[in-house]
């Protein structure tokens, strides 16, 4: 029988180990493993990804950048918002966060590190025209091309998002930011500018990033920049708008980039999980997947408004055209997927067919309290978008989660828990992958921890830790869970 240790004598132990580990050299644990060391684990087949499948990670350029006054940047309606008081937790901003303007060349290197094949990153609209039109601020633009630069000489490939909400000040002030047509029609030639100047090296644009939450969020709820509750009327058309800006923007690429340039969007849909797998609530689901976005990924991808959209919003519904629809369905080369969250979706006897599942009180979340743990999110997200609208490339644009993250006495971060959620959401993409659905690549978010919007600093997404008194960066377990698995190409 095993003699059961006591937990004073246990503590004892692992204190004496701690002991040795700083004066005696120790082989890190979590350091890469040498070229033919033995596998800690044998990976089976069936956790494997297909060959060529591409691992990122991915930032946003309000969130990282800082240095918002440097080389010419505008005001964007994130510097507005962050710096009016109450707006963000502790009143904090993006004027600094990890100072990546600076320090892009070391975060290249922590890309090498975790073998990341691609990064997305975002190209802040303000620094490239300051007031979102009208003259370019070629000192802008260089530094992404130094970026860009940067990461392919470390073999990664770039992937930029166009808009990743900092819009620049001025369109909010002239116009009313998205609620003009006159911010789609600066957006599309915004896109077509950058596109002219960055596609002899940068691939794979995303025209935006989450329709479904900026636009909610910064027009209606309030609580993201602009900070606006417009009435349903005002903001159904603001919606209309920025699938338009989407549209304009994927014919400006298509029209000024290089050939060969691809295109397509980062949109974090409302993802319909069947609350249980059998046919009837499968259905269900994704009929949900249709309705619940029908002001963005639906209408982008069929050219047309759902009915029931239209019906629900009835006086309030988007003035358009039939051109406009045209513009915004403008065919793409590939959809993102931003995908955190599951949504539960039953069957039901209504005329909708379907039913909203609210979680109970106990359901699991991660750091940040909307952030509810559903991995299959990851096998149901890209399988609707393959069904339902026959999509034949699809990349996962963001996964990852929040943790508490803190330091432990030897320097390391024990996010377990992000390990749990990465492993359990991987082990659902293996799945979709497996199942024949065409999923390209995935990018995890985050490279490191950065500025959480509302959140400000206090939700921490990061592959590595970024300590903000010293913008110093050190990866977390994750990061090497992260490593492990592109090692493999397989969940590790
Ligand atoms: C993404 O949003 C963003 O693209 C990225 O910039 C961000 O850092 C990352 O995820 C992590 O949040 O405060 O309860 O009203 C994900 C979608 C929309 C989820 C806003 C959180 C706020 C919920 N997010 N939502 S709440």
């Amino acid at each position: 029988m095993t003699k059961r240790i006591s937990r004073r004598s246990f503590a004892k132990i692992a204190g004496s180990a701690a002991l040795l580990s700083t004066t005696t050299p120790q082989l890190n644990p979590f350091a890469k493993q040498s070229p033919g060391a033995e596998p800690s684990m044998q990976t089976t087949q069936s956790r494997e990804f297909p060959k060529g499948f591409l691992w990122g990670s991915a930032t946003a350029s309000y969130q990282v950048e800082g240095a918002v006054n440097e080389d010419g940047r505008g005001p964007s309606i994130w510097d507005t918002f962050s710096h009016t008081p109450g707006k963000v937790v502790d009143n904090a901003t993006g004027d600094v966060a990890d100072d990546h303007y600076h320090h892009y060349k070391e975060d290249i290197q922590l890309m090498k590190a975790l073998g990341v094949k691609s990064y997305r990153f975002s190209i802040a609209w303000p620094r490239v025209f300051p007031t979102g039109d009208g003259s370019p601020n070629p000192k802008g633009l260089d530094f992404y091309n130094h970026l860009v630069d940067e990461l392919l000489a470390n073999n990664i490939q770039p992937f930029a998002t166009l808009y990743h909400w900092d819009l620049p000040q001025s369109l909010q002030e002239r116009g009313g930011g998205w609620e003009s047509r006159d911010t789609s029609k600066a957006f599309g030639d915004y896109a077509g500018y950058v596109a002219e100047r960055l596609s002899d090296r940068v691939k794979h644009f995303f025209t935006i990033n989450e329709f479904g939450a900026f636009v909610e969020l910064g027009y209606r709820v309030g609580i993201h920049a602009p900070g606006l509750k417009l009435p349903p009327g005002r903001f159904n058309q603001t919606r209309h708008h920025a699938v338009l800006g989407h549209g304009l923007a994927v014919q400006a690429i298509r029209a000024k980039a290089k050939p060969g340039t691809r295109v397509g969007l980062a949109e974090n849909m409302t993802i319909c999980v069947p609350v249980l797998e059998t046919a009837q609530h499968i259905e269900a689901a994704t009929r949900a997947a249709r309705e619940m976005n029908a002001p963005y990924m639906t209408v982008i991808q069929e050219g047309k408004y759902t009915d029931a959209y239209l019906a629900m919003a009835g006086a309030d519904a988007p003035k358009f055209t039939p051109e406009d629809l045209k513009i915004i369905s403008s065919p793409l080369d590939f959809a993102g997927i931003n995908i955190y969250t599951p949504t539960y979706v039953r069957a039901d006897n209504s005329p909708a067919g379907f039913a909203l599942v609210q979680p109970p009180k106990s359901y699991p979340h991660m750091a940040s309290s909307w952030l509810t743990i559903g991995p299959e999110a990851l096998y149901w997200g890209p399988r609707h978008v393959a069904k339902i609208w026959n999509v034949k490339e699809i990349y996962i644009t963001e996964n990852g989660c929040s943790s508490s993250d803190i330091p432990a006495a030897d320097g390391i971060v024990y996010d377990t828990d992000r390990v749990m959620y990465l492993r359990n959401y991987l082990t659902q993409l293996q799945r979709a992958t497996a199942d024949g659905i065409p999923v390209k690549g995935y990018f995890l978010w985050s490279l490191m921890d950065n500025f959480e919007w509302a959140d400000g600093y206090t939700n921490r997404f990061g592959l590595h830790y970024v300590d903000y008194a010293t913008q110093k960066r050190t990866p977390k377990l994750s990061a090497s869970f992260y490593r492990e698995v592109i090692a493999r190409n397989a969940v590790a």
